[in-house]
């Protein structure tokens, strides 16, 4: 397969953002899993990190701000052929997205969600997002964010996920290995991506990542739940990168009495006319 299986296009990102190397990582990951263009959904919400899935020749579902994890979970049950991937950004997955984003790791659907966590609202101009520090002065939290932010490796490992990881959008490397192991996990998976906003946030750049960050040692062990408590808590002067917590579970499709038949809903063999004598039941 080709480098070029996936066309990326020209964007509307600032100069230096975090957004370009995440889109270059998605790019080589896909590709290097083989897959091809018309095997993949990408599906964004509203912002700036939610505009990727517009940027990379695949299929693409752009959902309302906060609505992207339920259109991908109901693509990927309606097609499960499809390698369905929610790729929006921190305020859109963990704020008007919140509580799609605990039942939907409660549901265990096979997607993957890539969060871009620049640790603030960046196409709205800088307010503060879940993640961003508590103090953090902007525009409109003018005498600092009052918030205490959420910890989403935390609460997605709290919540039952069964894949948890964290990466850095500056490290290429990495960021390739932990997306290719998200895309082929069995089951909801996340990957928090640190990734600085040039133009808004002028706390958490790319030096203020660089600086903290490191790679979990070879024998950390990704399924001891309690170490993997700990390992989330790390979140000030060093960040672990790496698969935090990962567990083999049952998917919503293995569970699913009419799915794990095997048989995609779209494929399935329906009369309209039997649905309507069922409408008319109600008339
Ligand atoms: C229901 C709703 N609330 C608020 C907005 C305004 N809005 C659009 S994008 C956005 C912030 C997006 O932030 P984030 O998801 O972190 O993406 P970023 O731009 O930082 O990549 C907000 C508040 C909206 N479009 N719809
Ligand atoms: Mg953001």
């Amino acid at each position: 397969m080709s480098m070029d299986t996936f066309q990326t296009y020209e964007t509307a990102w600032c100069p230096g953002c975090g957004n370009f190397n995440i889109l270059k990582c998605l790019k080589i990951s896909l590709e290097e899993l083989g897959k091809s263009p018309h095997e993949v959904l990408m599906v964004g919400g509203i912002g700036q990190a939610a505009k990727t899935p517009q940027y990379i020749s695949s299929n693409s579902f752009c959902g309302l701000h906060g609505r992207s994890l339920p259109a991908a979970a109901a693509a990927k049950i309606a097609n499960e052929k499809l390698t369905v991937i929610v790729d929006t950004g921190d305020g859109d997955s963990y704020g008007e997205g919140g509580n799609h984003f605990i039942h939907n790791i409660r549901r265990n659907v096979d997607i993957t969600h890539f969060v871009h966590d620049n640790q603030i609202y960046g196409l709205t101009k800088g307010q503060a997002s879940p993640t961003t520090s508590e103090g953090h002065i902007t525009d409109v939290q003018i005498d600092g964010n009052m918030n205490t932010p959420i910890n989403p490796i935390l609460l997605a490992i709290a919540s039952g996920a069964g894949f948890v990881a964290r990466a850095f959008s500056g490290d290429t490397e990495n960021l390739v290995s932990i997306m290719k192991q998200a895309i082929s996990y069995k089951g909801y998976a996340l990957v928090d991506i640190l990734q600085p906003c040039t133009s808004f946030n002028k706390i958490n750049t790319f030096s203020y990542y660089k600086s903290r960050v490191y790679h979990l040692d070879e024998n950390y062990d990704p399924s001891d739940k309690l170490s993997a408590i700990t390992k989330a808590m790390e979140f000030d002067e060093k960040i672990p990168l790496g698969i935090i917590y990962k567990e083999e579970k049952q998917s919503f499709h293995e569970k699913n009495v009419t799915l794990k038949a095997g048989v995609p809903l779209i494929d399935k063999k329906y009369n309209p006319k039997d649905v309507q004598k069922i409408i008319a039941e109600f008339v």
